[in-house]
């Protein structure tokens, strides 16, 4: 839900990383992390298992930029991707404002980029959020991999409206700004829209 501060005159947005494990979540909010400015970012706070994959989830404010006066901030979680996982990304994904998809462009992950999309469908229903209206922007990550679909491949299967399609290489930081920036401008287009502001 984005909130509107008057007296400190800040916009705050809260925007998910949605998709299956090992698809490169993580690495797209590490990578934001380290290329901010520290006067623009929050502390990146990360609750992980042993070996890295997230447990319940990664969040980082950040800073991006003023319209009309207020600040912007906006809020980056990534939902965990491991299966058992579904009643943590039901918390998370409460109050969102727009969601970031991070498919694995490998052939034998898109079996669970599949689930991962009915699984993200299903958790937004539960909060009456709609789909068609919601900021979506869809990241084919791992474009670097050996044994990968084609980008038209991938949008026949995965392509769920017009969202923004963006090709990535999250661990080396490709694309991974170009995705923010996509979704961001969704969201406060969305905020602009909404005749209730
Ligand atoms: N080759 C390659 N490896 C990547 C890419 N993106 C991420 N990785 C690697 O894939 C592994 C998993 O990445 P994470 O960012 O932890 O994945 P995640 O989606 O957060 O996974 P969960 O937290 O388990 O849901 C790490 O070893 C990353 O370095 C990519 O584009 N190409
Ligand atoms: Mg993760």
């Amino acid at each position: 839900m984005v909130t509107i501060n008057l007296a400190t005159k800040e916009i705050s947005c809260k925007i998910v990383y949605y998709g299956p494990g090992l698809g490169g979540k993580t690495s797209n909010v590490e990578h934001i992390y380290k290329q901010s400015d520290p006067s623009a970012k929050g502390k990146l706070v990360k609750l992980d298992t042993e070996t890295e994959r997230t447990l319940f989830f990664d969040f980082m404010p950040l800073q991006l930029g003023e319209i009309r006066g207020f600040k912007t901030r906006f809020h980056l979680y990534t939902v965990p991707g491991q299966i058992f996982y579904k009643a943590s990304r039901k918390l998370i994904v409460r109050g969102l404002d727009g969601i970031i998809f991070v498919a694995d462009s490998h052939f034998e992950r898109m079996d669970a980029n599949i689930l991962m999309v009915n699984d993200m469908l299903e958790h937004l229903a539960e909060y009456n959020l709609n789909f068609r209206t919601l900021p979506y922007v869809l990241q084919l990550n791992k474009r670097d991999g050996r044994n990968i679909l084609s980008v038209d491949e991938m949008k026949r299967e995965l392509v769920l409206k017009n969202e923004p399609v963006i090709e990535a290489v999250a661990n080396q930081g490709i694309g991974v700004f170009d995705t923010l920036k996509a979704a961001a401008r969704l969201v406060l287009t969305d905020l602009k829209n909404r005749k209730h502001y």
